[in-house]
């Protein structure tokens, strides 16, 4: 007998599109060879937990019968690709979608081996490339991850990424460009001030036809520069506070052959999803759901039974499904005659379209008990802590303020904590940093406020400071701004500064 090994599986799927058939066959994975449960991730796709190393091939295999994969969702590449799922500009959805795809595709490792490996070792026809024509024979340093943005929303938290892009659109919402990003990151070690953090620096701006070229540039660059000795410094964002963004971005430019143009101005307004219906400008509805932690499972009981409700949605939905980076499912392109029938099984399987103000903010890594990282708990302790925040916010009057609140059971930092206005970042055992002072819209990170809070502790850290909030905030100031501005944390400027007070 074998020991009882169980696997988790991250699929790939870029922008985080998933077709209605292809719902229905993930979510019988689900429940023949993984935990009952699809997890949406913070980076749009799913992962299953506890597969047992017996099922390995027959999942892999029922992957591929979806036409998914897992290829590239882990490992020294280019992850999956996130992309804008804003709804309601559904031009631009459709450009930074097409584009994500794009780039998807065209930095893929052209390897064969997971066919071979998994899918009954069937060699295919032509064999194996000799050479990757990106990744050559060492690959890169470390992993890199890719974002498209949508402004005004930033739900994809192009700040946190290796390299990101963000639509410059005209008046009609039509996209005539992208701002490239680069140099994001979030993943730290405790006690190891060389390692932080990271917000993008905003380099360029290209012309949509220029954009593929930029990215396996920028990835390239990365590939050649990056530091391979030591995996702690070698993600992208040290690699440009080494060489400088100015001559990062010569050399980019040295490879794509032309000189670009310099960013243009964009705003955003937050990093969170937005819940409910909304209407699309080409008239088509989406309705976003509230996920817990991307949990998508039957709770028994009175609890939402979101595994069950979503499939009898997939059995009739005619458009797609769409999962976000704050791991929330949007039931996407549903025709107006539809709406009804789905508003009723949503309402049949008690599924949220949305949730209080910090809790439709909030998100929660993974962690215990299947991450072997982690120091602490987060997906299956911070709804109980947002319970008692919530009760804490409201006694201010403060229950219908958007604060965005991120929690994460060790420093690698999954559920992007350092970019929350609340962060907290496990320790050990029910201890956490604690981290204040980020921007809303996920532009600039916190900084340590508090350090090893223990679970019962936190409220009577943070309830202070949300009554000074209500008592002195300005008209339409965040809670981190506040914070900043009263002198409660210092604001923190770039990566390295982020550990100084
Ligand atoms: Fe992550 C490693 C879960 C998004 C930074 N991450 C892990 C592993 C695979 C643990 C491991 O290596 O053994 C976790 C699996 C836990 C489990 O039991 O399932 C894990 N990461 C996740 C997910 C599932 C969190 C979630 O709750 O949704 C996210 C899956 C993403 C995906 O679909 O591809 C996830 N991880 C992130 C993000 C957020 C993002 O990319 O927007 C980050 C921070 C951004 C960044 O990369 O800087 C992130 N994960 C890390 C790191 C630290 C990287 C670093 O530069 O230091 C590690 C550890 C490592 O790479 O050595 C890690
Ligand atoms: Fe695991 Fe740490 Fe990532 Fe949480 S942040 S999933 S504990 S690696």
């Amino acid at each position: 007998l074998d020991k009882a090994y169980s696997f988790m599986i991250r699929l790939r799927i870029a922008g985080g599109v998933v077709t209605p058939k292809q719902w229905l066959v993930l979510d019988n994975i689900a429940t023949t060879y993984a935990n009952g449960t699809l997890r949406a991730t913070t980076r749009q796709t799913f992962q299953y937990h506890g597969v047992i190393k017996s099922n390995l091939k027959r999942t892999m295999a029922a992957i591929d019968g979806a036409l998914l994969d897992t290829i590239a969702a882990c490992g020294d590449v280019n992850r999956n690709v996130m992309a804008s799922t804003n709804p309601a500009q559904s031009g631009a959805h459709k450009a930074a979608y097409e584009l994500g795809k794009e780039i998807s595709d065209s930095l893929l490792p052209k390897t064969n081996a997971w066919r071979e490996i998994w899918l009954d070792g069937e060699k295919v026809i032509g064999g194996e490339p000799e050479f990757e024509p990106v990744y050559g024979r060492t690959y890169l340093p470390r992993k890199f991850k890719i974002v498209i943005a949508v402004p005004p929303s930033n739900e994809v938290d192009v700040f946190a990424h290796d390299l990101g892009f963000i639509a410059i659109l005209d008046k009609k919402n039509k996209v005539t460009g992208w701002n490239v990003t680069v140099g994001g990151g979030m993943g730290m070690t405790h006690g190891e001030p060389d390692t932080f953090p990271r917000t993008a620096d905003v380099m360029l701006f290209c012309k949509p036809d220029e954009a593929v070229r930029v990215a396996e540039a920028v990835m390239t660059v990365q590939r050649d520069w990056g530091n391979r000795k030591n995996r702690k410094n070698a993600r992208l964002k040290y690699t440009i506070e080494r060489y400088g963004l100015a001559a990062f971005r010569a050399e980019v430019e040295k490879r794509v052959g032309t000189k670009l143009a310099d960013p243009k101005p964009f705003a955003f307004t937050g990093n969170g999803d937005r819940f409910g219906w909304t209407e699309g400008d080409d008239g088509r509805h989406h309705l976003t759901l509230y996920v817990p932690s991307g949990r998508i499972k039957d709770v028994e009981g009175d609890g939402p039974r979101l595994l069950t409700g979503l499939r009898r949605i997939a059995e009739i939905h005619e458009g797609d499904f769409r999962l976000t980076g704050n791991q929330n499912v949007i039931i996407a392109n549903v025709p107006g005659e539809k709406r009804v029938e789905i508003e009723a099984l949503v309402d049949e399987y008690g599924m949220q379209k949305g949730a209080g103000a910090l809790r439709r903010n909030s998100i929660a890594c993974v962690a215990l008990p299947t991450c072997g990282l982690a120091l602490a708990e987060s997906e299956r302790y911070l709804p109980d802590l947002m319970t008692e925040l919530e009760e804490s916010l409201a006694s201010h009057g403060l229950q219908d303020d958007e604060i965005t609140i991120r929690m994460t059971g060790c420093p690698n930092g999954c559920a992007r904590p350092f970019i929350a206005e609340i962060g907290f970042v496990g320790r050990g055992p029910e201890r956490y940093h604690l981290y204040l002072g980020a921007a809303f819209d996920g532009s600039r990170l916190g900084k340590l406020y508090a350090e090893d809070v223990t679970a019962s502790e936190i409220r009577t850290i943070l309830d202070p400071l949300f009554g000074a909030y209500a008592q002195g905030k300005t008209p339409g100031e965040r809670f981190g701004d506040f914070l900043i501005r009263a002198g409660y944390v210092a604001r923190t400027f770039n990566g390295p500064d982020f550990h100084t007070n």
